[in-house]
């Protein structure tokens, strides 16, 4: 398209959506006008991809969560657009990085699992293979977050397409029907087959909006299915207020508190609702093209992103058994060819479990289908296994009241991955021990890994020229090619243009922290950066603890000097977790306290930077030289913050945890900073721990830990009190204490890294160097031979 005919479309977009032209639009209007010129741009390679799929397999990627991030720059650099567009934008006198602004970044997830199904759409549609995701078009995503006066977070709800969204395509004519509530009645025919029917169901319609995922320098546009809940026109539903309320809220917003029974209902029904719709709307297509579901599951992979998309196993079931007329057993063969599970986390709390009462209430006949699947296989473990009574209860689905999501996901996938090599071995030794006792075969370890596109390529643009002009393009589009520039790494030229580069993007972060939040940092200090999920094994806490004692040090004792340096934080809390959202007023008061005292000589500066989302995480990576990675062994399944981090040249200090143990075997113990306690070491002391001895004995963690109480950080003594009493009273779940001391000397040990400031280069050009292996492209393809076995498209 030319720059004529590309206003000429942008000109037609005002004119049909906003009534407007181009001297009256709004700067909204005119990004959503170009969006929607880009997104035409994309429709004739997202059509021909579509006629593809029926060639050959497909993956389904299901998952409840999938925060792609902003899409207008992404798409503009992978349609390979990017600088002429820029150009005419400018021409027409607007600013381009301005306009970037407008755009909301869709929430649709709360971290890790959500932004890893973004990096996989990215990679499936850059190699080229049929990937295509099934998730919830949630009216408001995660909450903004605000810190009020008192330090303390505030959340906001974001309804992030309350001026639309340029980049979906509402399809209703490719609706389905999900049914809720109701009753199930049974009947024979005369062949004595039993016939199950759902009566006075509540029909909700669900109608799929698609974003389209494209690829890097590739045709391949696969497809993001998003579904919103609408009322039902069929008869038997009443159009009552209730009843309107009800479909209203299925699709209203992401993760509804389930705290309360009324909180569990809706988040099963959002479960049920965008897996029922997936499933049927696939076998729809899937029969346009074979005459019957026989082989669906060799045309058809779903990959159930954590416990909440499992209901795709019942659900298909049903679909088989009750609306084509399978008999069980070929049922359960064809869900068992077509459907996988990843695991996502070893806490006991995020392993889902829904009330018996709830499940058969909610969706009767999915119940019904979980029982018999419980009961058979019980049946086939006592056949084998004989007695072992504790076995089977650890294993079935169905226990105390429970259906246990992880249980029913393992027994009917044929394949289960854990997303790190330590956290796999967990799984196997630990977690799944019986059934990875059962089923070996089925266990595989797939480590994450991130998109290069957006975490490096189109972030850190400068960081890119330089591999450009040192190792050539090559590995833009092979991950392995990163590895080329081991060859420089100890050029003293190259480690000085990093070092520039660096001190650029911190500059840019600077600047974004005065921006939003008028604090002065110092792009000379060391930009020590701890992202992510607020969470106590995330050990938030151990970081500000360190930060605490540095700071009385500086306080007793006058010559005390140490690097300058810039602590900066980011992180949102679940609404419920009290815990948490005291551990962010803690980091905010302590800070308000450090930040003023004229004592500490600007030696330390400590930043919380509100609302941390992907756009943030943008800004924040590239200038970050300190990547804290410092979770308690064995809970971090694997983390994908410390990837990012990596691949832009910073330096780990962090525990032998998740994916940081695959870093460090990559980039050698010279080149990051491992502490603390190891996965044997916990296993060990777990039960004899003592917190208490640990503040008896150790005077730095004592004066630290009494600060909690003796009103330092706040006016009222008690505001800490519950992180006192958690490391205390509740002995410390996660051990904290117990790696106090060895992350206060990994920290002094990575500052005096950091002033020789040609190794610390080389030690950040070596990360970047071996983070080629923490592509996602790396891990696609390992899914694609391992688990999902489909061939690249030709479009
Ligand atoms: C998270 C883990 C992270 C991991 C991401 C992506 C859940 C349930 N799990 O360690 O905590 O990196 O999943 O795999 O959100």
């Amino acid at each position: 398209m030319n720059k004529e005919k590309f206003k000429e479309h942008m000109l037609s977009h005002l004119h049909s959506e906003f009534a407007k032209g181009f001297e009256n639009a709004s700067e909204y209007e005119f990004y959503q006008s170009l969006s929607r010129t880009v997104m035409e741009m994309m429709t004739p390679n997202w059509e021909r991809t579509r006629e593809k799929y029926r060639e050959g397999r497909q993956v389904h990627y299901f998952s409840a969560e999938f925060l792609v991030g902003r899409s207008l720059e992404n798409n503009l650099i992978n349609l390979g657009i990017l600088e002429p567009v820029i150009e005419l934008v400018e021409e027409m006198g607007h600013d381009f990085y301005n306009l970037l602004e407008e755009e909301q970044d869709p929430g649709l997830g709360n971290g890790g699992l959500g932004r890893l199904a973004a990096c996989f759409m990215d990679s499936g549609a850059s190699l080229n293979y049929p990937l295509n995701g099934n998730c919830i078009r949630y009216k408001s995503g995660l909450f903004k977050q605000y810190i009020n006066h008192d330090g303390e977070q505030v959340e906001v709800p974001d309804y992030w397409m309350k001026y639309g969204n340029p980049w979906e395509i509402r399809k209703p004519k490719h609706a389905v029907e999900v049914n809720f509530y109701g009753q199930i009645e049974t009947s024979y025919d005369h062949n004595g087959n039993m016939h199950f029917q759902h009566i006075n169901p509540i029909r909700v319609v669900a109608v799929p909006y698609d974003m389209a995922m494209i690829g890097a320098n590739t045709k391949t546009t696969n497809t993001l299915r998003l579904w919103s809940a609408e009322p039902s026109e069929e008869s038997g539903t009443a159009n009552t207020r209730d009843y309107l309320s009800l479909v209203d809220d299925i699709t209203e917003k992401l993760y509804p508190d389930d705290s309360t029974d009324e909180g569990k209902y809706l988040r099963l029904m959002q479960e049920y609702f965008f897996v029922s719709a997936g499933v049927n709307s696939i076998v729809r297509s899937y029969l346009k093209q074979n005459p019957s579901l026989k082989n669906l599951g060799k045309k058809v992979c779903i990959q159930m992103n954590d416990t909440h998309p499992v209901l795709v196993i019942p659900e298909l079931l049903r679909v088989l058994m009750d609306e084509y007329s399978f008999s069980w057993d070929d049922a359960w063969d064809i869900v068992k060819e077509t459907v996988s599970y990843t695991n996502h986390t070893v806490m006991a709390e995020a392993l889902e479990k829904w009330p018996v009462n709830i499940m058969a209430n909610l969706l009767p006949r999915i119940y019904m289908i979980i029982q018999e699947t419980d009961r058979r296989f019980v049946q086939w473990l006592s056949d084998r296994c004989g007695n072992d009574h504790d076995m089977i209860q650890r294993l079935r689905i169905i226990k105390e009241n429970n259906v246990h999501m992880a249980n029913l996901a393992v027994i009917g996938s044929h394949h289960v991955n854990g997303v790190a090599e330590i956290h796999t071995e967990i799984l196997k030794k630990d977690l799944f021990r019986d059934f990875y006792h059962l089923f070996p075969e089925r266990f595989t370890n797939k480590t994450n890994g991130i998109t290069p596109r957006r975490w490096m390529f189109y972030n850190n643009p400068q960081l890119r020229e330089l591999l450009d002009k040192k190792i050539g393009t090559s590995y833009q589009s092979n991950y392995k090619d990163f590895e080329m520039l081991m060859d420089f790494v100890d050029a003293k030229s190259t480690q000085e243009e990093f070092i520039k580069i660096k001190h650029e993007r911190k500059g840019i972060l600077a600047n974004y922290i005065l921006r939003n939040i008028g604090v002065h940092v110092d792009p000379d200090s060391i930009f020590d950066v701890q992202a992510k999920r607020l969470h106590a094994y995330k050990r938030q806490l151990l970081n500000i603890m360190q930060i605490i004692y540095r700071y009385e040090r500086i306080k007793e004792d006058p010559n005390y000097r140490m690097p300058k340096h810039t602590y900066i934080f980011a992180a949102k809390a679940a609404s419920s977790y009290t815990f948490a959202k005291k551990v962010i007023k803690l980091i905010n008061n302590v800070a308000n306290v450090v930040n003023n005292d004229p004592n500490v000589k600007d030696m330390i500066k400590i930043v919380f930077l509100p609302n941390y989302n992907v756009s943030m995480a943008e800004v924040l990576v590239p200038g970050t030289d300190i990547s804290e990675q410092i979770s308690t062994a064995g809970k971090e399944a694997s983390g994908t913050g410390c990837m990012k981090f990596m691949m832009n040249g910073a330096v780990t200090i962090g525990t032998m945890d998740g994916a940081n143990v695959e870093i460090d075997r990559r980039v050698g113990r010279e080149n990051d900073v491992i502490f603390g306690l190891r996965v044997a070491d916990i296993d060990r002391i777990k039960y004899s721990y003592r917190a208490k001895e640990y503040y008896d004995n150790d005077l730095r963690i004592r004066k630290v830990m009494d600060t909690f109480t003796d009103a330092v950080w706040s006016n009222d003594p008690d505001d800490f009190r519950l992180i006192y009493n958690e490391l205390m009273t509740k002995n410390d779940e996660f051990f904290v204490l117990a790696d106090f001391d060895a992350y206060i000397r990994a920290q002094e040990q990575i500052e005096e890294l950091y002033l020789d400031c040609h190794q610390w280069a080389k030690m950040c050009l070596v990360n970047i160097a071996k983070s080629g292996y923490f592509s996602s492209d790396r891990t696609i393809e390992q899914y694609v031979k391992d688990i999902w076995k489909v061939k690249k498209l030709k479009v």
